[in-house]
């Protein structure tokens, strides 16, 4: 038995369950609790609390000492703190679109947040083909807000830079700098290569001096561009939705970042949908249905959210040397190309690198999904070399469209 309220460990359910009772403000004397771990995550454990007789629940998320994906990485338990503490943040910015969170715990490095049980991981959900007319709406007004918001465009820079350091986060960094910007561009051991498509990689990939400049130089990009305050893994496994509601989870990765890190970070996971779509829907009418709905979905996510940035920006109180002429321009130009290039190493790195999608890796045919693979990859070249010259939804579709052809 113990208080939680002196040594960390990492629960099982039974201890959440008892942890719910002593230490969480949240349930009611007589509740029923049960407890079920329900974390399919690379890195922490996800606890849903059931009350069954006042019917309500709840979530705990703890972190671990190292990565449920790989022992390999050993991640502070503190990670814990800036979740919750961005959550709160993003939180007060767009509530529509971000969970409610309720207690953090710096002893046993664990939150309580709303459950979200009535949503559904957007990647599972795209996996299924299914579609969310309203999801580049939402997407874009968390995105827009949070990144504009939290910028030195609009922020006092003094407070901006109290964030800045609220939100130095090195370990996680340094796993996307190893596994985002690094692995993926040379025979790297932690590699997960799909045997049908090391022959494409080898020669477009790794024997491709130009491509590994470009992504040196975005590398430096993201480790020193602090721009604005980043989730920092928004992929479609940190999203839950449903047909009405979407809502952003996970920014465990958050820091001062480039903006354009979280749009395109996106951008390829939607990409990914769009491969699994091409590769596994047999019924012509179905498959034209699903893909013309990620492309409409990909061009809104890039001109919704240059409509919203452009709107928020002109409501908003503006750094004195930012209203400058064509300063606006310039500025959103730059975060396209940033996302652009995202858009090509995230594809790079959930293909030929560790933690890879189940969009790509649930193609059981080995021949779509090395086609997809290499489809994958050809953007995804294209999206990091021309990144200057994507400027509107339509140049991101265009160049999908010449992909999978
Ligand atoms: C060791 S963590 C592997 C990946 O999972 C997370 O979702 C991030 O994308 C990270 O790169
Ligand atoms: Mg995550």
């Amino acid at each position: 038995m113990t208080d939680f309220s002196t040594e960390y460990f990492t629960m099982n359910e039974e201890q959440a369950k008892e942890y719910a009772i002593k230490r969480l403000n949240y349930f009611q004397p007589d509740a029923e609790l049960s407890c079920k771990e329900i974390g399919d995550g690379n890195l922490n454990y996800v606890f849903r609390i059931v009350d069954h007789k006042h019917k309500d629940s709840i979530i705990l998320k703890q972190a671990g000492p190292v990565a449920r994906i790989s022992d390999e990485f050993k991640v502070s338990p503190d990670r814990n703190r800036i979740e919750s503490d961005i959550l709160k943040i993003q939180y007060q910015y767009v509530p529509e679109h971000t969970p409610k969170t309720y207690q953090y715990d710096p002893i046993m490095n664990c939150f309580a947040m709303e459950d979200l049980s009535d949503h559904e991981i957007m990647r599972n959900a795209l996996v299924k083909h299914q579609v969310f007319p309203d999801f580049a709406d939402h997407i874009t007004t968390f995105m827009a807000n949070t990144l504009l918001l939290t910028s030195d465009v609009v922020m006092n820079h003094k407070e901006k830079k109290e964030l800045v350091k609220t939100f130095i986060n090195p370990e996680l960094c340094e796993i996307s700098e190893d596994l985002v910007y690094t692995e993926p561009f040379y025979d790297c051991e932690r590699n997960e290569v799909f045997p049908a498509t090391r022959p494409f990689i080898e020669k477009e990939i790794w024997q491709d001096e130009q491509l590994q400049l470009e992504t040196a130089k975005l590398k430096f990009d993201f480790m020193t561009k602090a721009q604005s305050l980043i989730h920092g893994d928004l992929h479609t496994g940190s999203i839950f939705i449903k047909e009405d509601s979407t809502k952003v989870i996970d920014p465990e990765f958050a820091f001062y970042g480039p903006a354009g890190y979280d749009i395109g970070n996106l951008i390829a996971n939607l990409i990914f949908a769009y491969a699994n779509g091409k590769a596994e829907i047999e019924d012509e009418k179905e498959r034209h249905v699903f893909t013309n709905y990620l492309l409409t979905t990909i061009k809104d996510v890039i001109d919704l959210f240059k409509e919203k940035f452009n709107r928020i920006w002109s409501q908003s109180e503006i750094e004195q040397v930012a209203t400058y002429k064509g300063f606006q321009a310039a500025y959103l130009d730059s975060i396209l190309a940033d996302t652009a290039a995202v858009a090509g190493l995230e594809l790079c790195r959930r293909i030929i690198g560790l933690a890879q999608v189940i969009d790509i890796t649930s193609i059981e045919d080995e021949a779509a999904r090395q086609q997809a693979e290499e489809r994958c990859l050809r953007a995804a070249k294209q999206f990091i070399l021309q990144r200057e010259t994507f400027k509107d939804g339509e140049d991101f579709v265009a160049l999908v469209k010449s992909s999978f052809q």
